[in-house]
């Protein structure tokens, strides 16, 4: 049984500049539930509960839930999906779900890695190429908005959902990267569904949230934060 939008006994390890993080909290922020204790890691100095809550990486974010620890942040998302009422994340449908897991792990495995050639390679000649990466695979995720929500502004539809969280995270660090070398990765032009999908994930949740973010991220752009 779903608990309510509350968050009963809940605790979220995270770091600011965390696009994982930022993924969870989105999650937790349209599942509508705001009452969870939020802990700011230090990564020189990980709390103890930290390393005791996911001894196998010691990394954020890490979701606290009645004393037991869940890891991973698309685990998270799902698991907040399962375990609490409020707007459902992931599609009813058995293959639809599948859809949405299919586009999640793309954003993790192709455009992460080629957000992290991209911003952190040794020679500007791999950051170009990882650029190129970057704006292909944002071109792809175009389309798929496109297939999967057939013109609704978000892939869960009209209301942001499960992939929107976990590519909500990374746009942040998108945005950041732009103001710094002057770009837009997400053209209005070439693609209009993700620039819409761009503008609306963040900002229809908390704006406020989005604009420290997208600041403090730029801020702090020669110290990123480690994903791995
Ligand atoms: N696959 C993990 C990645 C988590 C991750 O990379 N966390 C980073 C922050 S974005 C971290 O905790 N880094 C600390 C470290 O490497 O010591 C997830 O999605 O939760």
């Amino acid at each position: 049984m779903a608990a309510g939008a509350g968050g009963d006994d809940l605790k979220l390890l995270g770091m600011w500049a965390s696009p994982a993080v930022l993924r969870v909290r989105l999650a937790l922020s349209i599942k509508g539930i705001s009452s969870y204790e939020y802990q700011e890691e230090d990564f020189d100095n990980k709390s103890e509960l930290l390393l005791r809550s996911n001894p196998v990486h010691k990394m954020v974010p890490v979701l606290i839930h009645a004393g037991k620890p869940v890891c991973e942040s698309t685990v998270i998302i799902q698991y907040l999906d399962e375990a609490f009422a409020g707007d459902a994340l992931l599609p009813a449908g058995p293959y639809e779900r599948a859809v949405a897991r299919f586009w999640a792990a793309f954003v993790d495995d192709t455009l992460l890695k080629a957000m992290y050639q991209a911003s952190w390679s040794k020679t500007e000649e791999e950051k170009a190429e990882g650029r190129k990466k970057v704006a292909a695979a944002m071109k792809t995720l175009d389309g798929a908005l496109s297939d999967v929500a057939g013109g609704k502004p978000f892939f869960g539809g009209n209301a942001p959902g499960y992939v929107d969280t976990v590519l909500g995270g990374l746009l942040a660090w998108v945005r950041s990267v732009d103001v710094i070398n002057g770009v837009k990765t997400i053209d209005p032009e070439t693609m209009p569904l993700l620039a819409a999908n761009d503008g609306q994930v963040l900002s229809s949740l908390d704006p406020s949230m989005e604009d420290s973010f997208t600041m403090d991220m730029i801020n702090d752009s020669q110290d990123p934060p480690n994903m791995r």
